[in-house]
């Protein structure tokens, strides 16, 4: 008994975990000051609840109060993509070696003028696929120190239990500016505001088979309360 038990608290410790991964970043690893904080990445919480996707960025200053800041991901779900560039073309590559290797999805973001976010796919080229002000398939929140963006798994062509890997970034209102900070570097990203950079990706496993896990929990739970 004990060692179901065992068992059924490592399962749904994982379905927790699966839940919400934050990842941490380094405080103050940015060349500028600018913004007050806005710039600098100091977590961010990825989780799905097997249809939905949200990014959670949570920054070193108040993004309400200076609101100028971009945030953006750059996705790599499959083999192929762009390895040099990014649907906003700003200097921001995702620069991995090796055969099949390269961004597919492209979140870009906005929190002044009512906020803002799109997503843009590779396939051969970068093409607008959803935005807040089109067909609402993305959506963008911000409150705090926070910026939330959130899409569908079904949008980057994801289903249950697939890892893909990412980077994020936060970027100036510059078309040229590029990655001031990056999510998996933790040392000072990039020297100027232009300067190009290459992605440090960090991966995510989406949720598994909706509710699989979390039904072995009830499970679990309800048979233990009957054989006690
Ligand atoms: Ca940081
Ligand atoms: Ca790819
Ligand atoms: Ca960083």
């Amino acid at each position: 008994m004990k060692k179901v038990l065992a068992a059924l608290v490592l399962v749904c410790a994982a379905q927790a975990a699966y839940a919400r991964p934050i990842i941490n970043d380094s405080a103050g690893d940015v060349f500028t000051g600018a913004g007050g904080g806005i710039l600098d990445i100091l977590s961010l919480e990825v989780s799905d609840d097997g249809s939905a996707l949200s990014f959670k960025f949570t920054l070193a200053g108040d993004v309400v109060a200076t609101d100028w800041g971009k945030y953006m991901v750059m996705i790599d779900t499959v083999p192929g993509g762009d390895n040099g560039g990014n649907g906003w073309a700003r200097p921001i590559s995702w620069g991995q070696p090796g055969i099949g290797a390269g961004a597919d999805y492209w979140i870009g973001s906005w929190v002044d003028s009512g906020n803002g976010a799109e997503n843009y796919n590779y396939s051969g080229s970068w093409a607008l696929q959803d935005a807040t002000y089109t067909n609402g398939l993305i959506s963008i929140s911000k409150a705090g120190s926070t910026v939330t963006i959130s899409t569908a798994l079904s949008r980057m062509g994801l289903g249950a239990n697939q890892q893909f890997c990412f980077d994020a970034f936060t970027s100036g209102g510059g078309g040229g500016d590029g990655a001031i900070d990056s999510l998996g570097d933790p040392g000072v990203h990039v020297g100027d505001w232009g300067q190009p950079s290459n992605a440090f990706p960090v991966c995510y496993t989406t949720t598994p088979e909706p509710g699989s896990l979390a039904l072995l929990c009830i499970g679990g739970l309800a048979l233990i309360r009957r054989r006690r």
